[in-house]
């Protein structure tokens, strides 16, 4: 399998762009079904160690089932498979321009929960517009072991968040392993309460808040990602749900910069538009770099041939 790696802000990408496996025809959706039950191995195998690491975000790349889209994504990840990733079409589009497949201006990629426009601003600067996001539920309180009672917003930006203005310790690398813990617990209390999104999915993202480090950002945040990593990027769909709690608070109005920086200090600068049906449309700005161009091997011999599970 030839695939390419990207960094997003920090945060990393690996994009199959030959030999991956053949989805068949059908809808995005079917497309992730297939994926899910008969090549979960090759997510395994391209995402966990020794040939990935948990931080890593994984994009198939699939024909369209639409003609205005250059191509279509399957996001996924070492847990899973996601909706939508807003640093990782960064990368994919930052990685279609390396390959010579996109120019500047604006392409459109098919994802499973809708079509997101990318617009290449340079070798690494793009523009995501992502799908229509919304706050489904505001100060949810949720009693989390360790923690005691704490309160967020419910947002969807492409995947479901919880949001948490009061960060439970500082927002610094060096508390890593403290706001992992918290973010999981946090997680784990939802789920063992039964809250959910909108349609009932797992809320599987949890987002900490706190005041910027540099003056040039309006705010700082920690997410959490499904499998138990942190987003060394600002998260292009929590930075989504985060502007429509902004909106829904009427605290950011629309066209105008918000600079959301991330736990190392990377950032995306975003901004949204209405849609018809109360809900936003966010743009994200950042940038990719492409970092690798590999072919992984899988031996038949290879006791860790699907990853260490
Ligand atoms: O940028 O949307 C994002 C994202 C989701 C999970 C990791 N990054």
């Amino acid at each position: 399998m030839r695939v390419i790696d990207s960094h997003t802000e920090g945060e990393p990408t690996r994009v199959i762009v030959e030999g991956g496996p053949d989805l068949g025809a059908g809808g995005m959706d079917a497309r992730i079904a297939r994926f899910r039950t008969a090549y979960d191995d090759v997510r395994k195998a391209v995402i966990l160690e020794p040939r990935g690491s948990d931080a890593l975000v994984g994009a198939l790349l699939c024909e369209p089932t639409r003609t205005d889209c250059a191509t279509g994504v399957l996001f996924f990840n070492n847990t899973g498979y996601l909706g939508m990733c807003g640093h990782g079409s960064i990368g994919v589009a930052v990685t279609l321009a390396w390959l010579g497949r996109i120019g500047r201006g604006v392409s459109r990629l098919e994802t499973p929960v809708g079509v997101v426009a990318v617009d290449l601003i340079d070798d690494n600067t793009v523009t995501v517009e992502n799908v229509p996001s919304y706050r489904y539920r505001q100060d949810v309180t949720v009693e989390v072991a360790g923690l005691g009672r704490v309160t967020g917003d419910i947002a969807w930006g492409g995947n479901w968040f919880f949001l948490v203005k009061e960060a439970p310790c500082p927002l610094e690398l060096t508390y890593e392993r403290e706001l992992t813990s918290a973010a999981l617990a946090v997680m784990r209390a939802l789920r063992d309460q039964g809250i959910g999104g909108r349609d009932g999915g797992e809320i599987d993202h949890i987002e900490f808040f706190a005041e910027p480090h540099d003056a040039g950002a309006d705010s700082r945040n920690f997410v959490l990602c499904p499998g138990g990593a942190y987003d060394r990027s600002p998260c292009g769909t929590g930075t989504s749900a985060k502007l429509a709690c902004l909106a829904a608070d009427g605290l950011l109005a629309p066209a105008t910069d918000w600079v959301q920086e991330s736990v190392i200090g990377s950032r995306f600068t975003a901004r949204y538009r209405l849609a018809d049906d109360g809900a936003i449309v966010p743009s994200i700005t950042g940038r990719a770099f492409v970092c690798a161009e590999t072919t992984l091997v899988r031996q038949d011999n290879d006791p860790f041939r699907d990853g260490i599970a």
